[in-house]
């Protein structure tokens, strides 16, 4: 296959520049179009007057581009329904993956090989605000690129996103097709970031790379389209220091101007290839292009460009994070830990439950925006509720969040459905909560798989076939056991993994879980101390069930005061509920190390309580 990575190291490759601009200075005619009705359905000038796409083609590769991209931005039958031609778009696909093709080998070397990227745009629709249905998206994109892979494309280029969950769309159509074909061909994605300097439904450029980062099938990250390099920087700047993947960059010609309607593009070749030079030199660019409003001679002096030398060097200073749609979160912070707020749960929640059990969805959201201004950084949801639909209810909640909540959410269900129901309806990265082996694997083949398909982390619990693990060797050794499958088995990195070492109360006096504490917090220190990239997890206030409510909040305090110590990440709790060790009095402080660490000074808990 063809490696992107390693032939970037030698040289910058270079795409060609703009469709519509070439096709334009072609003064095509109604009837090229293919009649009144198909005017300006540039896909379908494929068939219709197939020189002018060879032309477009030619041009550029005459230029010197490295890279052609097929004619069939909006090829998808969501795009192609505008012109009620939805029944073309694997046919119109393969065809212009086929003319490219074809173009590209009358102009390929050995020395300068060239290549068709099969052009894939967003189209018009945006799953995350209810336009479409994801399966749909990406049945729709499954046919466009289908066409593309069997026309030949050497490569996919997913451009001018606006919006991560179409992106997602795309990603698992391309997965879907790479099974079925047995095959697989790189795949570039390329968001676009509007003048306002976020992706169209608000989202960072951070939030995008940690939600993208983890895809395999991801060659190369960059951006594409809205501005020109110049307000383009500051964000590429971010990806080559951040992306552990190239990055891609491929700008207008300049900021449109509006003149009568009609956008016009004032970027000279010189001034395009001054911004790129910069890029590539000083901060490591390494695939370029043009879009809207780049000619042949921007293209030209890109190739020139590329052939002057290698991209710069990247000092990559990557951090495992999960994103919402808007921003990313890491998955560490100092001071430790990652709060994450427990209310929006059924489970562990009153007042959420009954908030589920009234339909009052909106309510819902509401808690979650109030665990974010008590300090929250994600939020874990559970919604479950025997009796109701899981999946419904999932859904209703999950695609209000996925836009009313700006920190990212921990998926918490038991049920295979349900995880995948959110995951599908969540643009950014979210965890999933839970993994374990309590069945044995069985647990962990359905839902890593979905880890996977969506790019999206995971909770593993410390339990296995016998039970909640009690002490820190077997909290340890059924991380490592998880660690092995997750990693080797299923494709999953340490650094998505995330390990909850489980606490029983030490509620209850019961002389069993008397050195609960203690084994749960020695458990971290050693998962943590095997393994620096996976992160650890506790359910804090699982420790003081069945105490009264200010012994639950000293008791919850304490025992993470000391997790932490031991390398604790994440926690989920009620974030307004939790205090400094100083804000404790020293004899509640006392009590509760001594409860947490089993040092009996005294006879049982409920001199605590
Ligand atoms: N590990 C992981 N996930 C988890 C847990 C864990 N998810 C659920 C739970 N444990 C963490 N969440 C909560 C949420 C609430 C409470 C405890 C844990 C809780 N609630 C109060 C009660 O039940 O008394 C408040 C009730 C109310 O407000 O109505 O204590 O360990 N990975």
């Amino acid at each position: 296959m063809l490696d992107l990575k390693k032939i970037t190291l030698e040289r910058p490759l270079v795409f060609d520049g703009a469709t519509g601009t070439n096709l334009q200075s072609q003064n095509l005619t109604v009837d090229d179009f293919g009649g009144e009705h198909l005017a300006g359905c540039n896909e379908y000038l494929i068939r219709s007057k197939p020189s002018a796409v060879e032309r477009v083609h030619a041009d550029y590769l005459a230029a010197g581009a490295d890279i052609i991209e097929t004619d069939t931005f909006g090829s998808s039958s969501i795009v192609l329904a505008e012109y009620d031609l939805q029944t073309l778009a694997y046919e119109l696909s393969k065809e212009g993956a086929a003319i490219a093709k074809r173009i590209a080998a009358q102009f390929s070397t050995k020395e300068k090989p060239r290549f068709v990227a099969g052009s894939i745009g967003p189209t018009t629709k945006l799953p995350s605000l209810g336009h479409i249905a994801f399966d749909a998206m990406r049945d729709s994109f499954y046919e466009q690129m289908a066409g593309l892979f069997d026309g030949g494309a050497d490569l996919f280029i997913i451009e001018t996103c606006q919006d991560l969950l179409q992106i997602k769309a795309a990603l698992a159509a391309a997965q879907d097709l790479f099974r079925d074909k047995r095959a697989k061909i790189p795949v570039i994605t390329s968001v676009t970031i509007e003048t306002m300097g976020t992706m169209l439904m608000g989202t960072e450029i951070g939030a995008a790379l940690t939600a993208l980062e983890p895809f395999d099938i991801i060659s190369a990250i960059g951006m594409n389209c809205a501005t020109g390099p110049k307000e383009m920087e500051e964000n590429v700047r971010y990806l080559t220091q951040t992306s552990p993947k190239p990055v891609f960059c491929m700008p207008n010609a300049g900021l449109p101007e509006n003149i009568g309607g009609v956008a016009h593009y004032h970027l000279s070749p010189e001034e395009l290839e001054r911004y790129m030079q910069h890029f590539v030199s000083d901060l490591g660019v390494s695939i370029i292009g043009g879009c809207c409003g780049t000619t042949k001679e921007h293209i030209k002096r890109l190739s020139d460009l590329a052939d002057r030398g290698r991209p710069g060097q990247r000092a990559i200073d990557w951090t495992s994070s999960v994103a919402s749609i808007y921003s990313s979160v890491p998955m560490h912070v100092e001071p430790a830990p990652v709060i994450i707020g427990e209310r929006c749960n059924t489970n562990g929640s009153k007042k959420f439950r009954e908030l589920i059990l009234a339909e009052d969805y909106d309510t819902c959201v509401s808690m979650a925006k109030e665990q974010i201004k008590e300090g929250s950084h994600m939020l874990d949801l559970c919604v479950a509720y025997v009796g109701r639909d899981e999946i419904r209810d999932m859904r209703e909640v999950i695609t209000r969040m996925n836009t009313a909540v700006t920190v990212p959410l921990v998926i918490d269900s038991t049920e295979y459905p349900v995880i995948e129901e959110a995951l599908k309806h969540y643009a950014g990265r979210a965890i999933v909560n839970s993994i374990n082996l309590e069945d044995g694997e069985e647990r962990m083949a359905h839902v890593l798989p979905l880890c996977k398909k969506y790019g999206a982390a995971v909770i593993a619990l410390t339990i296995d076939e016998d039970g909640m693990a009690k002490t820190r060797e077997k909290k340890f050794e059924i991380a490592e056991r998880m660690i092995d499958l997750s990693v080797h088995k299923y494709g999953m990195r340490e650094e998505d993994l995330i390990f909850d070492t489980l606490t029983f109360t030490l509620g209850s006096g019961d002389e069993e879980f008397r050195k609960a504490g203690t084994e749960t917090i020695e458990a971290i220190r050693l998962i943590k101390q095997a393994h620096p990239l996976c992160k650890t997890i506790l359910g804090v206030s699982n420790i003081s069930f069945g105490l009264n409510p200010h012994s639950r909040h000293v008791l919850n305090s304490v025992f993470l005061h000391y997790a932490i110590e031991a390398g604790l990440d994440m926690a989920i709790v009620h974030a307004a509920k939790i205090m400094p060790l100083h804000k404790i009095d020293e004899r509640g402080r006392a009590l509760a190390k001594q409860i947490v660490f089993d040092e009996r000074v005294f006879e049982s808990v409920a001199v605590a309580a």
